[in-house]
C-alpha cells in the first residue's frame, strides 16, 4: 500500500486538519468548505488527503472520491495549554469503514504525556499493519524546555518515527540542508515528510520543498502553503514539477503565472 501513496516515488498529502488544531482562523469564506478541498485533491491527483473523522464522515464519498483518504486518529486544539496531549479520537475500525487507506497520529516526543501518546501509537500500528495499512506519524517534540526546530530534534523527530513502527514520519524543516540530509538518514526506512507550516512566498516555499527532497524526503504532507494560495490549483500543479517531475523551484513558479 505504501508505493500506492506515491507518484514516481514521491509523495503529495493535502492536509486539512487545521480546523481541529488551529481553528477555523487558518480559513477564508472559501478554504474554509471542506468539499472545496477534497475537489482541489481531485482535481489535482495527488497522492492523499488528510482528516479528521468527522470531516471525513461528513464529506469524503469513499464510493466517489479517487483521492486516498489518510484518516487522522489524534488531535487537539489549541485552546489547552501547558504540554501538548494528542488522545486517539477515532478507532483503526471507523477510519477503515470511512475509507481510509492510511492512518495518521501525532506524537508531541517531550511533554510529559510522551508515553501515553507513544503506547497508543504502538497500538495503531499492530492493528494497522496486521490489515497491512501504513501509518504516518507526525513526530513533532514540543514542551517546555525543548527547541523543536533544532536541528538536532529534527534528527531526533525523523529517529522516532522510524523506532516507533511509522511507515511515513512527518517532520519540520528549519532551512539546514545538510541537517536534514541527517535527519533523512535518521529516519532509516521510514518515509520522510515534511509539514508546510504557516504560508510564505510562492518561491520560498517550493525551493523548501526542492531541498528537502534534495536531502532525501520523499515528499510533502502540506496544507496551508496550498488551500491558503490565491491559486491553490495552480499551487498543486507547481508542486507537482517540482516533487513528482523533479523540476527546480525557478521551473515550477512559473506554474504559477501561467
Ligand atoms: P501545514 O502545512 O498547514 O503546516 O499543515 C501541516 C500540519 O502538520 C497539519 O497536519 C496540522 O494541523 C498542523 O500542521 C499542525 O501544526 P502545528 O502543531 O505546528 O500548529
Amino acid at each position: 500500500m505504501i508505493e500506492k501513496l506515491m507518484t514516481n516515488g514521491k509523495t503529495i498529502f493535502l492536509a486539512y486538519d487545521q480546523g481541529l488544531e488551529h481553528g477555523p482562523i487558518d480559513f477564508n469564506l472559501v478554504n474554509i468548505a471542506p468539499d472545496f478541498i477534497i475537489k482541489l485533491a481531485e482535481r489535482a491527483k495527488i497522492n492523499g488527503i488528510i482528516l479528521q473523522h468527522g470531516l471525513a464522515e461528513k464529506y469524503y464519498n469513499k464510493k466517489k472520491f479517487k483521492t486516498k483518504l489518510i484518516v487522522k486518529l489524534n488531535g487537539k486544539t489549541r485552546l489547552r495549554h501547558g504540554d501538548p496531549f494528542s488522545y486517539q479520537l477515532c478507532s483503526v475500525e471507523r477510519a477503515l469503514r470511512l475509507g481510509a487507506v492510511a492512518l495518521g497520529y501525532t506524537v508531541y516526543p517531550g511533554s510529559q504525556y510522551e508515553p501515553i501518546m507513544f503506547k497508543e501509537f504502538g497500538t495503531i500500528v499492530d492493528k494497522a499493519h496486521t490489515i497491512g495499512l501504513p501509518v504516518v506519524a507526525w513526530v513533532y517534540p514540543r514542551g517546555s524546555g525543548i527547541d523543536e526546530m533544532a536541528t538536532e530534534t529534527i534528527a531526533y523527530a525523523a529517529r522516532i518515527g522510524l523506532e516507533l513502527g511509522a511507515d511515513f514520519v512527518k517532520i519540520q524543516y528549519n532551512g539546514d540542508y545538510e541537517g536534514f540530509k541527517w535527519a533523512c538518514k535518521a529516519a532509516g526506512k521510514v518515509k520522510v515528510l515534511i509539514s508546510g507550516g504557516p504560508k510564505i512566498s510562492d518561491y520560498e516555499f517550493l525551493k523548501r520543498v526542492r531541498e528537502v527532497l534534495d536531502a532525501g524526503a520523499t515528499g510533502i504532507a502540506v496544507g496551508r502553503n496550498v488551500w491558503q494560495h490565491e491559486h491553490p490549483d495552480k499551487m498543486l500543479e507547481a508542486l507537482k514539477l517540482v516533487v513528482y517531475n523533479n523540476k527546480t523551484p525557478e521551473e515550477a513558479v512559473k506554474r504559477l503565472y501561467t
